[in-house]
């Protein structure tokens, strides 16, 4: 039996690849393994069912026989470690591309996630204009420090890793933001990670989802 894991049933990035199964398609997909998605809907991803593989009715979630696991990036990293492709067999290395998926998820993500949270909460309130320059600022602040060490480099610790996975889909978020195109290279390795062809695949699955969840035109 493949792994199952659980995706929203219509996202509202409307397929977009900026949900968090998106991470998790595509670390399967560069590791090989074929997989199942179980839809579920805001409502079930509330319901007791779902609390039980999530504590915070999220997605997505990871099954694989007797185990089951939530956080996209607990999730990423059991495939990395019980797969080759994604992780460096050097254990240094290995230690280091692991401290960029926390780099990824603890220092860079949380300053990009608080300013879609201010944009989906708060566009409409008086203070938001004052506001946004400072979320700016502080995304800025990391994307300068990343773009740094990334130099000409094509990934930020030798070959691809699952640091990366994690990190270009972190980076992803800012596509309409403006951000990016202030940091060329930062812009580059994106579009490096987005060329994999374990990508396009995850891509073209998640799209495929959103698509068949919309009512035929007309
Ligand atoms: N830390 C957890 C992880 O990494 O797995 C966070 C999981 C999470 O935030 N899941 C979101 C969710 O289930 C979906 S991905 N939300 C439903 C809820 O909390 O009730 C976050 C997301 C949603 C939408 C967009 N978008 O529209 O662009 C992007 C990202």
């Amino acid at each position: 039996m493949p792994p199952t894991i659980t995706a929203f049933e219509s996202s509202p990035d409307r397929g977009q690849g900026l949900a968090r199964d998106m991470r998790v398609r595509w670390a399967l997909e560069e590791v090989g393994q074929p997989y199942d998605v179980r839809l579920v809907s805001f409502a079930q991803m509330k319901q007791p069912q779902h609390l039980a593989l999530h504590p915070f009715g999220q997605i997505p979630t990871y099954e694989d026989g007797g185990l089951a696991l939530f956080e996209s990036g607990a999730i990423v990293l059991h495939i990395a470690q019980r797969h080759a492709g994604l992780l460096p067999d050097d254990p240094d290395a290995r230690a280091r591309a692991i401290a960029w998926m926390f780099a990824a998820l603890g220092t860079v993500e949380p300053p990009i996630v608080e300013r879609s949270a201010a944009w989906l909460m708060e566009r409409d309130k008086p203070w938001y204009a004052q506001r946004l320059p400072m979320l700016d600022d502080r995304i800025r602040e990391r994307l300068a420090q990343l773009s740094t060490h990334l130099g000409e480099a094509d990934w930020l610790d030798g070959a691809f890793s699952a640091g990366d996975l994690i990190m270009v889909h972190v980076l992803r978020r800012l596509g309409s933001s403006g951000l990016l195109e202030e940091y060329p290279r930062l812009a580059a390795y994106i579009a490096r990670g987005e060329a994999r062809p374990a990508y396009q695949r995850a891509f073209a699955a998640q799209l495929a989802v959103f698509e068949q969840s919309q009512p035929p035109p007309g």
